[in-house]
């Protein structure tokens, strides 16, 4: 029985099903971990949500920010932009099913047993595990709610409030939460998120650094897997992290990181381009 843990996904099948023919995945013994955005940009988006939900026994999965912004089209939140590729999973005629199951993954998976933590984006600096959990359930709770559904994915997009702060309330507490777990990359040492910059650790602006980079950071020495920051081309310096990001939706490939051995394999994705 072994674990492993795939990067973004992005509606891009072909390097899956390359990778966990790699390791000759075995649905009944083995288990699969997604950081999320499993679906966008790529491809195959359905067949992508489709090949995952057939495989959710084996699956432990978190959402990111693609994953969210299908189910607030799916709820006729937000319109689709024209790069995304969400139209065939709204039109199939599974979709409610996809979704329902989608709505339901956690936006932080921790595993006590290996004492190793998933997320999409990343833990701010200010939280410990402990307290990172707790925010997660938050959002997740709103998420599965079928009354707070649609008021959480209206208000859950935009930049602000760029800071955490424990005195926040409803939505603009739950989009902060949101915005740490699935879109951050820079932050300051006390949290203030900057969600433009895209590029690599180079690129942070002034007062800003990578949010795993920060000296006063509590989740320090603990074992994270991430994904979401393609720039990063699977490389993080940081002790105990894992960035398995590598951009397979721009021509890069897809990485699998066996969790248990730290062994790693990618597959390319320059077949599937866009
Ligand atoms: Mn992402």
């Amino acid at each position: 029985m072994a674990t492993y843990a795939v990067g973004d996904l992005q509606g891009c099948l072909e390097p899956l099903r390359c990778l966990l023919r790699r390791v000759a995945f075995d649905p009944d013994k083995d288990r699969l971990w997604l950081v999320g955005d499993l679906v966008n940009r790529g491809p195959a988006s359905l067949e992508t949500l489709r090949f995952v939900y057939a495989l959710r026994e084996s699956v432990t999965c978190v959402l990111g920010n693609h994953d969210l912004h299908l189910l607030a089209a799916a709820h006729n939140i937000e319109r689709l932009k024209k790069a995304d590729t969400l139209q065939d999973i709204l039109n199939a005629p599974d979709r409610d099913e996809l979704l329902d199951w989608l709505r339901r993954q956690k936006l932080l998976h921790y595993d006590a047993e290996r004492d190793i933590a998933l997320v999409h984006a990343g833990i701010p600096p200010q939280w410990s595990l402990q307290k990172a959990l707790k925010r997660a359930a938050e959002v997740e709770e709103a998420l599965r709610d079928d009354s707070r559904l649609p008021l959480f994915l209206d208000g859950m997009y935009g930049n602000e409030p760029a800071r955490w702060d424990s005195e926040l309330r409803g939505i603009t507490r739950l989009r902060v939460i949101t915005n740490y777990f699935t879109r951050m990359r820079f932050c300051t040492a006390d949290g203030t998120l900057d969600l433009k910059s895209k590029e690599g650790i180079g690129s942070a602006p002034a007062g800003y650094a990578p949010w795993f980079s920060h000296a006063n950071r509590k989740t320090r020495g603990q074992k994270i897997v991430f994904g979401h920051w393609a720039a990063l081309e699977g490389r993080c310096n940081e002790p105990g992290l894992f960035a398995l990001d590598t951009g397979c939706v721009w021509g890069g490939a897809m990485s699998l990181l066996n969790i248990d051995s730290g062994e790693r394999h990618r597959c390319d994705c320059n077949e599937e381009k866009p």
